[in-house]
């Protein structure tokens, strides 16, 4: 991947866009009905520009913190910090003031864009960390609020002409544990990942309509349903809220044609479609459906397979690496694997030692390319990038035809009696019994066998949770996959702890 020194993100996806014709096209849609063209989200983010240099005083380099659901409005702030030279820093919207005070300290936010309906915790933040100078809120009539002061800017605004390794976003992990953790990307990291999923795996085209759920504060929604649309003169479809219900609605209503969701909601939509064809599938306008975030069972690719007809395209990113960087497409994807390194991208399976273990051998994955992390903490960094590898947190398999096999999250790999045991496999073996809606596998301590398998198990509406239950499920485990992996432990359970990401959170259940 080539790349000139000097380089803006925005410059590229828009400007350029515009310049190239695309100006009239849809681009990006909102829930309410409002559809900007790329030429009408040029000049939005333009004003918006305007208005973070002229009336808040932003110089290229100043961290802007970004906190709304996905709209419209969010994806035209965002390419007004890029156009502005700042640095993007993603919100998650259901955050609270002491993490977002984390935040504004750890990335020294100076500046804010923030949707009216999320401000209060920012405040109760920004009174506890001075750093943060100015913050301007959207989605309110006032005269003093964002929309209006736009509306006096000019349309045009120069592009700031950035340098390509100017870090233009701050992402932060979805942190399952502990304080949040920053990584840096840059303009070119944002072009290379435009550069690799997208041509190489999804494919998609100018008349593609995106749609899905991860919020743009997460990198794998921002890629999805923001950058990739718009990479290729696209229209993406920006819901507020986009759970399995909305989207089975929106989906239809938008003529969607690509969808960005994780894996849980794939299973939710295609249950609530029963026995039923999903309409958004056969006969409906979807075409091509990604599922990231956490490992895809393969009970729920044959779901969606069965309901919708078309085949998952599954694939492995992270924060740290900005995007997906092992998937398949629909023609190579197989089930119980989430693909190869796509172009641009090396991965391997190592060690302890950093050395290539044989394929059929359990290891950690190690990736190369041309996204990789730079945690803004060098201690972090040492311990995710070793002698030149990513090292993503991963247990992974390469089979004998190079295709990666998840496992598990390398500190969640259970240790049963001697046995490794990857909580993934069991769970995905209980999602194929009829009981189960939903189900979460870790290991607990036990005194005999040092850590027992344990299952965490939310029943179909009218199942019953009794003993014979527990039985029934130990017994199909055991029908299925190897004995020993069964769960000796079985608890029902109303719902499981996710991350806002949709990740299940281990450590919580095993805390209990
Ligand atoms: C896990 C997966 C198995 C894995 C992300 C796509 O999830 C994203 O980023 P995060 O930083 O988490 C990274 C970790 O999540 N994971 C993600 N996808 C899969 N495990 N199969 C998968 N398909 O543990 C990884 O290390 O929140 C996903 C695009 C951008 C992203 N940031």
């Amino acid at each position: 991947l080539q790349f000139p020194p000097r380089l803006n993100c925005a410059a590229m996806l828009l400007d350029d866009a515009v310049a190239r014709g695309w100006g009239g096209r849809r681009c990006v849609i909102g829930a309410d009905g409002t559809v900007w063209t790329y030429a009408e989200l040029q000049a939005q983010a333009n004003r918006i520009a305007h208005v973070l240099v002229q009336d808040m005083g932003l110089v290229p380099g100043n961290r802007v913190l970004l906190r709304a659901p996905n709209s419209p409005m969010l994806a035209a702030c965002w390419c007004a910090v890029m156009k502005a030279g700042g640095i993007a820093v993603g919100t998650m919207p259901m955050l609270r003031a002491k993490e977002l005070g984390q935040i504004l300290a750890k990335a020294q936010v100076s500046h804010a864009l923030c949707d009216a309906a999320l401000a209060d915790e920012l405040a109760l933040a920004a009174a506890a960390h001075p750093v943060l100078r100015e913050v301007l809120h959207f989605g309110v009539a006032a005269e003093c609020g964002l929309e209006a002061r736009a509306a006096r800017q000019s349309d045009a605004f120069a592009t700031v002409d950035t340098a390509a390794d100017d870090v233009c976003l701050l992402a932060f992990t979805s942190g399952t544990t502990g304080l949040p953790k920053a990584t840096m990307h840059v303009h070119r990291d944002v072009m290379a990942a435009c550069a690799c999923f997208p041509p190489h795996v999804l494919r998609p085209v100018a008349d593609d309509v995106f749609i899905g759920s991860p919020p743009l504060a997460f990198t794998f929604g921002l890629g999805g349903l923001l950058l990739f649309p718009l990479s290729v003169g696209a229209a993406t479809v920006l819901l507020p809220k986009a759970g399995p219900n909305e989207l089975l609605e929106a989906v239809p209503r938008h003529g969607a044609t690509v969808l960005f969701t994780a894996p849980t909601s794939y299973r939710a939509m295609a249950e609530a479609a029963g026995q039923r064809r999903l309409a958004v599938g056969q006969g409906g306008t979807l075409r091509k459906c990604v599922s990231a975030g956490e490992a895809l069972p393969a009970a729920t690719r044959a779901l969606w397979q069965q309901a919708t007809g078309i085949t998952l395209i599954d694939g492995i990113g992270a924060t740290e690496l900005l995007h997906i960087f092992i998937s398949a497409d629909e023609t190579q994807a197989r089930p119980g694997a989430t693909g190869k390194a796509i172009p641009g991208y090396r991965a391997c399976v190592v060690d302890a030692n950093l050395q290539p273990v044989p394929p059929g051998t359990v290891g950690r994955l190690a990736v190369q390319g041309p996204t990789g992390c730079r945690y803004l903490d060098d201690a972090r960094q040492a311990s995710y990038v070793q002698g030149g590898w990513n090292l993503t947190g991963d247990a992974y398999v390469q089979d004998a035809d190079g295709y990666f096999h998840y496992q598990s999250r390398t500190d969640d790999m259970i240790i049963s009696a001697g046995y490794n045991i990857a909580g993934p496999e069991v769970e995905d073996c209980l999602l194929r019994h009829p009981a189960v809606a939903e189900c979460g596998v870790a290991g607990v301590p036990d005194d005999e066998r040092g850590q027992i398998v344990k299952a965490w198990v939310v029943l179909k509406p009218g199942m019953a949770g009794d003993a014979a239950c527990v039985q029934a499920l130990q017994d199909f485990v055991k029908a299925n996959i190897a004995p020993y992996k069964y769960p000796r432990a079985v608890d029902f359970v109303d719902s499981l702890p996710r991350t806002e990401t949709g990740k299940l959170q281990r450590f919580r259940l095993r805390a209990g």
